[in-house]
């Protein structure tokens, strides 16, 4: 994976205008935030082979071996309200999605709120970070990680996690994977809210499913029935509640196993 072999070819306006690309960093996200804040333009991506402290979720980490996987974070300024970020995370997913089943034929879904899955197994975990004011969003980073050509995995994924190597037989190239992802990216930002929603919606493994939500004060089972505009997703309680569950509150399991 180099960055002239990310550009050949590249179907796109703005995504991916610079590539900055470390053999090794800490990690992706921390670095776009960086350059994000020196002021580097909308569409520039940030990239590395490997990372020494890649990032989830709330102080999760994110397993990142050299030569295996693609770590990256797409630096955007979206002219938006604080408020409709959600829109930017949903867009996300779906350029993700979209861009593994155009270059490997699999099936990707996502998992609300940032898991790639197929086959039941996380292939891609996305991280988005923004800096913002009270009225306007500066910068978001949009975080990536992909499963490409691992054959093993550490215990503490080993049951949950896969690649795409592995889930199609052959070998899978990491170039073509981000070129697809940010000609997605862009195709997704000029989609109208419906059609993302819409096309969001097709790919969910969560919407329909019966889920268990473990919040902070307590875990209840019921069925996702939809994602709100604001990103949301809508469980409709086994006590007949329907409830808004926000991202940053929750992690939502399916009661088959981790989809
Ligand atoms: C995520 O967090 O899934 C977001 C991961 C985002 C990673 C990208 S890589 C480029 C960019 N730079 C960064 O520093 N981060 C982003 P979360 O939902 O919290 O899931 C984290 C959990 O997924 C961990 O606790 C593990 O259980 C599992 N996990 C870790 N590494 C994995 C991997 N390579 N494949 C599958 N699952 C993994």
């Amino acid at each position: 994976m180099t960055k002239e072999k990310i550009q050949r070819g590249l179907d796109a306006k703005w995504a991916g205008c610079e590539i900055v690309y470390y053999d090794e960093t800490d990690s992706t996200n921390r670095q776009a935030r960086m350059l994000a804040r020196e002021g580097v333009r909308h569409g520039t991506l940030v990239l590395a082979d490997t990372q020494t402290a890649g990032r989830g979720r709330r102080g999760r980490g994110w397993i990142s071996p050299a030569g295996e996987g693609i770590f990256m974070s797409l630096i955007v300024r979206p002219q938006v309200h604080p408020s409709q970020v959600a829109k930017t995370s949903l867009m996300l997913a779906l350029a993700v999605a979209k861009a593994i089943e155009r270059e490997t034929g699999l099936d990707a879904r996502i998992k609300w709120p940032n898991d790639i899955v197929i086959g039941g197994r996380k292939v891609c975990g996305l991280l988005l970070e923004m800096d913002a004011t009270q009225e306007c969003v500066e910068s978001i980073v949009a975080g990536v990680g992909i499963n490409v050509h691992q054959t093993a995995f550490d215990e503490e994924i080993v049951h949950t996690a896969s690649s795409l190597d592995l889930l199609t037989g052959r070998r899978v190239s990491r170039s073509a994977i981000v070129r697809a992802f940010l000609e997605e990216y862009e195709r997704a930002a000029a989609l109208t809210d419906d059609e993302m929603m819409r096309e969001y919606c097709m790919r969910s493994a969560t919407i329909g499913q019966r889920v268990q939500v473990i919040g902070l004060d307590g875990t209840y089972t019921g069925t996702a029935q939809g994602i709100t505009e604001n990103g949301s997703l809508l469980v409709m309680g086994d006590d007949g509640v329907s409830r808004e569950v926000l991202a940053a509150d929750v992690s939502v399991r399916g009661i088959m196993g981790y989809v």
